[in-house]
């Protein structure tokens, strides 16, 4: 039987079968690894070939991904999880206030899924809390990743503001859903798929420092098609497997220009006859982006994080 694996729990996993019923199933003698590199051999999203073995299913093989998504394990660069394969879209939920995401989380996480080839779609959310300079704000980021090449929604789950437009999108795909605690992540897949019913969290709760969140991600499928993937606790995305000068082709924007630079090697810091520079002084390209471009840059030569 072929099944999807829609949740992880060590060394069980959630398959949801053809028929739209779920099984616990477990892995049983020695799988062939997909990746080796990677920790857990079965990972949300994977489609699985499965076994009943008296009256145990048993997962007997991976099928190939078509892509997966990394989660660096906090500071420790070899060991790596598989965040979710098999995407369609990775989707970030980002909000002004309440609380606040900064322009470094949302652009590491769109070279991730760029260098990952997957389509990447900003949400901005809570759109009815912000204030005039807030408001302000999110026409400016619109206007800077629309620029980019992405695509940017604001929504609201109080006024309902563009959530058939976000149902829409995500109809008949698989969508990696992060963001920040409290974003409001929760909050639209129940008005997307009311019937989950899926626990939010209170204001007060995601002020709390330190708090750790043991919640799993977990894969749902939508009704109307296609299957969302939740994903708590995420709280930054490692930047992996990239060399510096790899770092400007997932930034779309700038690698467009980059065979204007006059060295084939530019990194766009401070060489001569740079395009990337120019078309930032020339606010083409937005200083926000070139900043969280250079911040990244420094953290690959240096191995520090220098963004909340
Ligand atoms: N004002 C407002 N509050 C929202 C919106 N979306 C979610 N919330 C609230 O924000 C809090 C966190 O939402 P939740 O869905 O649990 O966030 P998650 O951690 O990203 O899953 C909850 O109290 C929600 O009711 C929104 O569009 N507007
Ligand atoms: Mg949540
Ligand atoms: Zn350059």
């Amino acid at each position: 039987m072929k099944g999807r694996v829609t949740k992880s729990t060590g060394s069980w996993y959630n398959v949801r079968l053809p028929e739209g019923n779920t099984v616990l199933a477990r892995v049983k003698g020695k799988l062939r690894l997909v990746d080796r590199r990677t920790t857990n051999p079965v990972n949300i999203g994977d489609w699985v070939m499965i076994d009943k073995n008296e009256g145990d299913y048993v997962i007997r093989e991976i099928l190939p991904r078509d892509n997966y998504i990394i989660r660096q394990s906090s500071r420790n660069r070899t060991a790596e999880h598989i965040l979710a394969c098999n995407l369609d879209q990775a989707i970030v939920i980002a909000t002004i206030s309440q609380p606040r995401t900064s322009t470094g989380f949302i652009d590491r996480y769109l070279v991730t899924a760029t260098a990952y080839h997957i389509p990447a779609i900003i949400i901005l959310n809570k759109t009815d809390v912000y204030n005039e300079k807030e408001k302000q704000r999110a026409a400016e980021w619109k206007q800077t990743y629309t620029a980019a090449g992405y695509q940017l929604i604001c929504t609201s789950a109080v006024t309902n503001e563009n959530i058939d437009v976000v149902k829409e999108l995500m109809k008949d795909k698989t969508s990696l859903l992060a963001g920040h605690s409290g974003v409001g992540k929760s909050t639209l897949i129940n008005k997307i798929v009311p019937e989950l019913d899926l626990k939010t969290v209170e204001i007060a709760k995601w002020n709390e420092k330190g708090k750790h969140t043991t919640t799993f991600a977990e894969m749902f499928a939508l009704p109307f098609g296609g299957f969302i993937i939740d994903t708590p606790g995420i709280k930054e995305f490692g930047i992996l497997d990239i060399e510096e000068p790899e770092v400007s082709h997932y930034f779309p924007e700038m690698e467009q220009r980059l065979h204007d630079c006059r060295f084939h090697n530019c990194l766009h810091i401070n060489e001569p006859g740079c395009a990337v520079k120019e078309a930032v002084e020339k606010n083409e390209i937005a200083m926000s982006r070139y900043e969280n471009y250079l911040s990244i840059i420094h953290e690959l030569k240096t191995d520090e994080k220098i963004y909340d």
